[in-house]
């Protein structure tokens, strides 16, 4: 029986960012393990199945992996005076779902080109950093060499080709942009406190954008206020722990970056839903695979390929789950909203089968 709730994960991981900062916003104890080599044999395959981080052991000796699960379950836990990462109106609910889906399955796509087009030999050392920490620097950067490829294979996959560079990094510099606006008044995505909007673009915002050489530079020159965000939800979340007050307004400098979201990745997440629908009917009950084939996405008007992760549609489903969820006039009332940031397809979404996540994918619900 542990006593103390365990992060095995990586400064150097997207994912870990998220869980990391969502464990110190909630003043949650936990010590965090470095997923070695050795952890990775000792305890996430064995516990697991697959090599993924972060992985969570709750103080009660329970293992949780996929960070939308391990915020759900300590969320669920906490005390009934303690803020949720939901905001309890909908229209914000709303858009922290939304917000989760764009940090956790869209953003890959900068924080992926950035890594391994400009600051790869350096993701390389930090990968053998990790894998053996007792080793030399340059036993280091050999191991790192080895362990990344498949990570450093990912961008092209998700659509960071060497082609779409120009549209990649006029879309992130334009988030930017509208990111550091927004902080200019806010201290959190939906104001004064953090949320699930937040922990969801900290995953790509501060393990990758942040911490990278290259588009951490870039940070700091064009959005010192989201330097500065990515600092407090990572570093000092007592800042972002003001109660939100007790209306549903969505601030509108928030506005333009749902518009990108509804621009950027609800079209390729409708199309993504129509190939994994198609797939299920052939293959009744199956758990799909983590990719099926690729489809043609649109960023900044230039056409990329990139893969089908099932996995996204899942985090599409909670945003649906929600709207189903609201009575007529705030189901009116998200879906005149919706509509007002061109996010239509979040109203009539071709949905699929019901999903259930599994491990890195998805199966049917039983
Ligand atoms: N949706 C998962 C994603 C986890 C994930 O992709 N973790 C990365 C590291 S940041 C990983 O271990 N990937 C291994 C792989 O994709 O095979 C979650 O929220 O936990």
């Amino acid at each position: 029986m542990t006593t103390t709730t365990l992060l095995y994960g990586a400064e150097v991981s997207y994912f870990t960012g998220k869980v990391r900062a969502y464990l110190r916003w909630a003043d949650i104890p936990f010590q965090e393990i470095i997923a070695s080599a050795q952890v990775y044999k000792t305890v996430i395959l064995p516990a697991v199945g697959v090599p993924v981080i972060p992985v969570l052991r709750t103080q009660d000796d329970r293992i949780l992996q996929d960070t939308t699960v391990i915020i759900d379950t300590l969320d669920a836990q906490r005390p009934a005076t303690a803020p949720s990462v939901y905001p309890a109106t909908p229209l914000r609910k709303l858009v922290a779902l939304m917000l989760e889906a764009y940090g956790d399955e869209w953003l890959v796509i900068p924080a992926m080109h950035y890594r391994w087009h400009y600051d790869r030999d350096w993701a390389m050392g930090e990968f053998g950093a990790l894998n053996a920490p007792d080793a030399s620097p340059e036993e280091q950067f050999a191991i790192g060499q080895k362990r990344a490829v498949p990570f450093s294979r990912a961008a092209s996959l998700l659509g960071a080709t060497p082609e779409m560079k120009g549209a990649v990094e006029s879309a992130y510099e334009g988030l930017l942009a509208e990111l550091d606006a927004h902080f200019a008044e806010h201290a959190a995505l939906l104001g004064t406190q953090a949320t699930m909007a937040d922990f969801g673009l900290i995953g790509p915002l501060y393990a990758h954008l942040y911490r990278d050489p290259t588009p951490g530079e870039l940070m700091h020159r064009l959005a010192p206020n989201v330097v500065r965000w990515v600092e407090q939800v990572q570093f000092q979340p007592e800042a972002l722990r003001k109660p939100l007050d007790d209306g549903d307004q969505i601030p509108a400098t928030l506005l333009p970056i749902l518009q990108r979201m509804a621009r950027e990745q609800l079209p390729a997440m409708a199309d993504a839903a129509r190939h994994v629908s198609a797939w299920m009917a052939e293959h009744p009950g199956e758990t799909l695979p983590r990719a099926l084939g690729d489809h043609e996405f649109l960023l900044e008007g230039q056409r990329g390929r990139r893969i089908i992760r099932p996995y996204s549609l899942w985090m599409i489903q909670r945003i649906r789950d929600h709207l189903s969820a609201l009575d007529t006039a705030d189901r009116d009332n998200a879906d005149a909203f919706l509509r007002s940031i061109g996010a239509d397809l979040l109203i009539d979404f071709p949905d699929t089968p019901r999903l259930v996540q599994d491990k890195l994918s998805v199966r049917p619900a039983s």
